[in-house]
């Protein structure tokens, strides 16, 4: 998308969330989903298909023009960029690099069309340790049969397509490379949902067990019609996964930021407004400058990606800051706000409960760490 048209976008795009997403929160909080009016308006406009390339009906954002689409978004209620993050991110992202030309036809156009997609990979016995997963794919003809159960699975409830990680090949190969990706199509027979687990925030973004029995699906699902490429595919799309997360985490710092900083010109204490005091102004001033920071790391991994090429680090240590410095932002926002930020009645409370998902998924801050060392070994060792 060109940078104009962009920029328009964006403004356009600002004002919805403003005028639009922010007042209907409470609705969303009663329905604890996204309203089905709302739902249809973020398909009209577009925001299923922010990364689809243009053939596909698309709008073919570079990563840098997405990922500040997503801060925009995440500065409504997370569930709003919940349910479409799954399409833009790591289901077109997967489909892009290793789809072949008949999948990414087929698939792309349906997940631009805003057909809502859910991404399997974490299993109830495997979460960091991804490779160890145990859903099995098994040929059988013209087809592979899964079975097995993936568990906190985004979107689950909602979902209509779906790209899910198997184990297609138990014996004789380095464990990572037993992997293979699936599309599925969430009406499958033998595809079934558990119930919407109940969480700690987050409301109205639901997540819930996907269980597969016997479930057949044709060879021309495939992923890149070739086994064993799953994990390195998953793997990939959590890199794109992560600078969304931090985009995410930076948008919700800011939001909570903005309500801090209006609570403390509005408290009096001591005869005057609390933003007089140094110590409250510690607190905004280290928040700022956290968002700085993390703003600063967002535009950089993203200009990375987007000169291609793989980002593994850059995308970890984003991730693992943005996320861990929106969690010290939403903890002073609570401090700021005094007693009030105990209450539900304020919002500080519920940016703080919000926030708490985003050291833990698309990996923990310990497994961007993990990442982050890795590649600096590689690199030390290439030396
Ligand atoms: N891009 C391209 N290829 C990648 C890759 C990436 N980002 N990450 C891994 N690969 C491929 C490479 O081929 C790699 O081999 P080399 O390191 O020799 O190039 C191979 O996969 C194996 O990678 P690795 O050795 O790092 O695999 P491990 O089993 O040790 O696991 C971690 C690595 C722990 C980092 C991985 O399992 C992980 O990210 N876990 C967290 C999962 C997660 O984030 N879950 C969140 C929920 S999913 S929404």
């Amino acid at each position: 998308m060109d940078e104009e048209t962009f920029d328009a976008f964006l403004d356009q795009l600002r004002r919805y969330i403003a005028e639009r997403l922010i007042p209907a929160e409470p609705e969303l909080f009663r329905l604890d989903r996204v309203p089905d009016d709302i739902l249809r308006e973020m398909r009209d406009m577009g925001l299923f298909a922010l990364t689809t390339p243009a053939e596909f009906g698309g709008a073919d954002m570079t990563v840098s023009q997405y990922i500040r689409t997503i801060r925009e978004l995440a500065k409504a209620a997370p569930a709003y960029r919940s349910i479409l993050s799954i399409n833009t991110g790591m289901f077109t992202s997967a489909l892009k690099r290793g789809g072949t030309d008949e999948q990414k036809a087929a698939w792309l156009t349906r997940s631009a069309q805003g057909e809502i997609a859910c991404f399997g990979l974490t299993e109830p016995d495997s979460g960091s340790d991804a490779a160890g997963l145990k859903m099995r794919a098994v040929r059988d003809g013209d087809a592979y049969v899964l079975n097995g159960t993936k568990r906190y699975i985004t979107n689950a409830p909602f979902a209509s397509i779906g790209l899910i990680m198997a184990r297609t090949n138990p014996e004789n190969l380095p464990r990572n490379q037993h992997v293979s990706a699936f599309l599925l199509d969430m009406k499958t027979p033998g595809v079934s949902i558990g119930s919407a687990d109940a969480k700690m925030g987050q409301k109205g973004g639901q997540i819930a067990d996907v269980i597969l029995e016997d479930v057949r699906v044709p060879m021309a699902n495939l992923l890149g019609g070739e086994e064993g490429k799953g994990f390195t595919a998953a793997m990939q799309a959590l890199d794109s996964g992560r600078l969304s997360v931090g985009a995410a985490a930076l948008g919700a710092a800011e939001r909570a930021l903005e309500a801090g900083l209006r609570y403390a010109h509005e408290r009096k204490a001591f005869g005057t407004p609390i933003v007089e005091f140094q110590l409250i102004q510690a607190m905004l001033a280290d928040s700022r400058a956290d968002i700085y920071a993390a703003e600063c790391m967002m535009l950089d991994a993203c200009r990375r990606a987007d000169l291609g090429g793989r980002i593994s680090l850059e995308a970890s240590a984003y991730k693992m800051f943005a996320s861990e410095m929106c969690g010290r932002v939403v903890d002073r926002v609570v401090q700021i706000h005094g007693g009030a930020g105990y209450l539900a009645e304020y919002d500080a409370e519920r940016f703080y409960r919000d926030a708490r998902i985003y050291r833990i998924y698309e990996g923990t801050t310990q497994i961007q760490q993990l990442v982050i060392a890795k590649q600096m070994m590689r690199e030390f060792a290439a030396r």
